[in-house]
């Protein structure tokens, strides 16, 4: 299935384990994807030994790039992620100007997808990588989503709460403002109640850390994100 039809997706962390017979639960749980990615720990030889275990399975399967080290053939798609609210360039499109520099000529742009990510929990292991040191409020994320359709024409806007839930408010002022640009919403979804909340507010959401922690409530949540219409 499109990225652009997806509704639920699950994280998977290379530098976590899974064990075989959970990796296949995960699959073959009615999900429209999995993504590989991670903030440390990425490795080539990880993000492998993760593809080939997934790929006996039907489902479609994304890696989301935090290091160009780790990239390599076979994913359906490649979701590019570019900081809208770092400090650092590095985040926002220095690590892809030198990537560019040295794989441009060889790569597929339609497997290609940039996500415009802004992120909100300043406590998360991404937020301290990429400079983030304040949160955004409701205004800022609103200006950034702007920035995402309007701006630079991204195809997604990823709204990064990684540990914790988000603030609905918030989820709800950036879906109001996007109409071309698909909102993605990650972060803290522990049950199939909180995912079926954001369900109804973003397009696409994303189900990371509560698979390693209570894989039962991991696999509810994709029911309850289909049962809402959106
Ligand atoms: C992380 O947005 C994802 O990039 C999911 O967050 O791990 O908190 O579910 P959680």
């Amino acid at each position: 299935m499109d990225y652009k039809n997806w509704r639920h997706a699950f994280k998977v962390d290379p530098a976590k384990q899974l064990k075989d017979e959970e990796l296949e639960q995960l699959a073959e749980s009615g999900t429209d994807g999995i993504i590989i990615g991670g903030t440390d720990g990425v490795t080539l030889e990880n993000v492998l030994y993760l593809l080939a275990r997934i790929r006996r399975f039907s489902v479609p399967v994304a890696l989301e790039v935090s290091t160009v080290e780790s990239v390599t053939m076979g994913f359906d798609y490649y979701f590019i992620p570019t900081v809208l609210n770092s400090t650092e360039t590095k985040w926002v499109n220095g690590i892809h100007h030198a990537a560019l520099k040295e794989y441009g000529h060889m790569m597929d742009w339609d497997e290609v997808v940039a996500e415009g990510y802004v992120i909100v929990n300043t406590d998360c292991k991404a937020a301290k990588l990429t400079g983030v040191n304040e949160a955004p409020d409701e205004e800022d994320v609103i200006a950034y989503a702007r920035m995402a359709e309007h701006l630079f024409k991204l195809p997604v806007f990823y709204l990064e709460y990684s540990g914790m839930l988000g603030d609905p408010a918030i989820v709800k002022a950036a879906a109001r403002v996007l109409e071309k640009t698909r909102l993605v919403y990650g972060g803290g979804i522990r049950s199939a109640e909180d995912a079926k909340m954001m369900a109804g507010l973003a397009d696409t959401v994303i189900v990371g850390n509560i698979i390693y922690e209570d894989l039962k409530a991991a696999l509810s949540t994709v029911e309850a994100v289909k049962s809402v219409s959106h």
